[in-house]
């Protein structure tokens, strides 16, 4: 691998990654599932810094997200740069359907999105031929209509990508090598072929990468000979579930393919706390076929992330549930504030605000008055997955609830500021210990930190949740009005 590159390229669940580059500019956007803002555009000009620099959908317009079911919303963007602008297709699965958002720069402001009514299906990929025309290739899983949740492989048809209009009755292509799942279509164009690069086997750890090629871009194609490209099926490797990327050439002339896997951990290396995120490895086109290097994990990274609720605005890299952190909580002066309607995060429309869990060993915590309500510091999978510490009336409770079970430990609060906290703890491999990781609720007392549960951190993992997104960690309100400080997050390890 190039010395440089960095894997993971994006810690923290930012899956289907899709890039494009201008110039000497990269640009890549990831899925957001059930939160907003939506579509994170990376940017970069050395494969190494990846800069947050905006999303695709600022307002609840642009993803119908807000009664979606968990795990629906943003799926698998594909970013193009075409006729001096941008363009960026993807599904609103159970919201919207297939949508084409354009922008003069990828930091936005993205038009409200066009609905391309006549794809049924996910992944939606655009490419445009010599002549002007413009295919849409994607994966025929039914999301609507009759016949919801069958899967007619990969599908194209041509398109009028400014008004949505599909211009020819959809027509299959090839979709793998009989693998399940073919998904992720994206065709390039290279020294006289039309390439269709595809994921199949699913995206849990079957997920392999396969490509075909043909002389137009609706095909007939012909898969490589090499099919799989790329898998970790049955490897040991660090990063497992590799599949579901796009190609880049590289400031060098350097390959690259930048994909999701997931970091697996514990005794059987099973568990993922951080669902798929993105990372790069390197490709090379020999014979008229591409070859994909395995994907290599680099040297742990640390980071931090803290906000003091200062600025009237948030951060980029805050996510809220089903809405606009802007939408769900007050910044002034210092405090952040929810107010709740009874919904706790048991509930798909918990009042929560967070940011993606990054690593694996963090400690997060934040100061929470709940003097006119409950609520508290929560890491979520899901809405049947989370672990709290949550402060009400004179309580501190830590919570942890897994599917229809729920465990509490509660002390009497302790007096002065409230500060809770949340540790996550690297379980050393071993026949002895099988999870990922432990967490560990607290919240500081008059004489230091106190402990009140130890849970298992394996269900909290992309394993046991079947969730598409990864662990979110941020503060709640369950009811009243609460006010949070200080928010901190410190992380390290692979
Ligand atoms: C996405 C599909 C997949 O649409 O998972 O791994 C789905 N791939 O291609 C959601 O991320």
């Amino acid at each position: 691998m190039t010395a440089q590159l960095r894997n993971p390229v994006l810690s923290g669940f930012n899956p289907d990654p899709s890039i494009v580059r201008v110039g000497d500019d990269y640009y890549l956007a990831t899925s957001t599932f059930e939160y907003l803002p939506g579509l994170p555009i990376y940017h970069s000009t050395d494969l190494v810094e990846w800069n947050l620099i905006g999303h695709v959908a600022v307002t609840p317009d642009h993803l119908a997200v807000h009664d979606v079911p968990t795990g629906g919303g943003a799926w698998a963007p594909t970013l193009r740069y075409h006729n001096q602008q941008f363009w960026l297709a993807v599904t609103d699965a159970m919201g919207r359907g297939t949508l084409i958002f354009t922008a003069g720069h990828p930091s936005g402001p993205w038009s409200a999105g066009t609905p391309v009514p006549g794809v049924n299906g996910i992944d939606p990929d655009l490419a445009w031929d010599s002549d002007g025309t413009c295919y849409m290739t994607y994966s025929a899983l039914r999301l609507t209509g009759d016949g919801v949740g069958s899967h007619d492989g990969i599908e194209q048809v041509r398109i009028n990508p400014t008004t949505g209009e599909t211009l020819c009755d959809p027509y299959p292509v090839w979709s793998g090598t009989g693998l399940m799942f073919p998904e992720a279509p994206h065709l390039y164009q290279h020294e006289g072929w039309w390439y269709l690069l595809i994921a199949e086997g699913g995206t849990e750890r079957g997920h392999s990468v396969s490509i075909s090629r043909g002389t137009s871009p609706a095909g007939p194609f012909e898969g490589a000979p090499t099919n799989p490209i790329l898998s970790a099926r049955s490897t040991a490797r660090p990063v497992q579930n590799t599949g579901h990327g796009d190609l880049v050439l590289g400031p060098d002339g350097q390959w690259l393919f930048y994909l999701l896997g997931m970091r697996t951990h514990g005794g059987t290396r099973s568990f993922s706390p951080r669902g798929r995120e993105t990372f790069v490895t390197t490709a090379r086109w020999v014979d008229g076929w591409l070859e994909v290097d395995p994907v290599e994990l680099t040297d742990p990274q640390s980071g931090a992330f803290s906000d003091d609720f200062m600025s009237p605005t948030f951060p980029l890299q805050w996510l809220g549930l089903r809405a606009l952190p802007a939408d769900l909580a007050h910044r002034s002066a210092g405090h952040l504030t929810l107010r709740g309607d009874g919904a706790g995060m048991s509930d798909a429309h918990a009042t929560f605000v967070g940011i993606r869990l990054m690593h694996l060993d963090t400690h997060t915590s934040v100061e929470v008055d709940t003097s006119a309500g409950i609520g508290g510091l929560s890491m979520r999978y899901d809405e049947a997955h989370h672990y709290s510490v949550e402060a009400r009336g004179n309580q501190v409770i830590a919570r942890a609830c897994v599917a229809t079970l729920s465990q509490e430990w509660s002390i009497e609060r302790p007096a002065g500021t409230t500060r809770v906290w949340m540790t996550t703890r690297a379980v050393t491999p071993g026949f002895a210990a099988m999870s990922c990781d432990e967490v560990i609720l607290g919240v500081d007392g008059p004489h230091g930190p106190i402990e009140l549960a130890v849970v298992d951190g394996r269900f909290l993992s992309a394993e046991s949740t079947c969730s598409f997104t990864g662990r979110v960690i941020g503060v709640y309100c369950e009811s009243g009005e609460v006010s949070f400080q200080n928010f901190s997050y410190t992380g390290s390890g692979n």
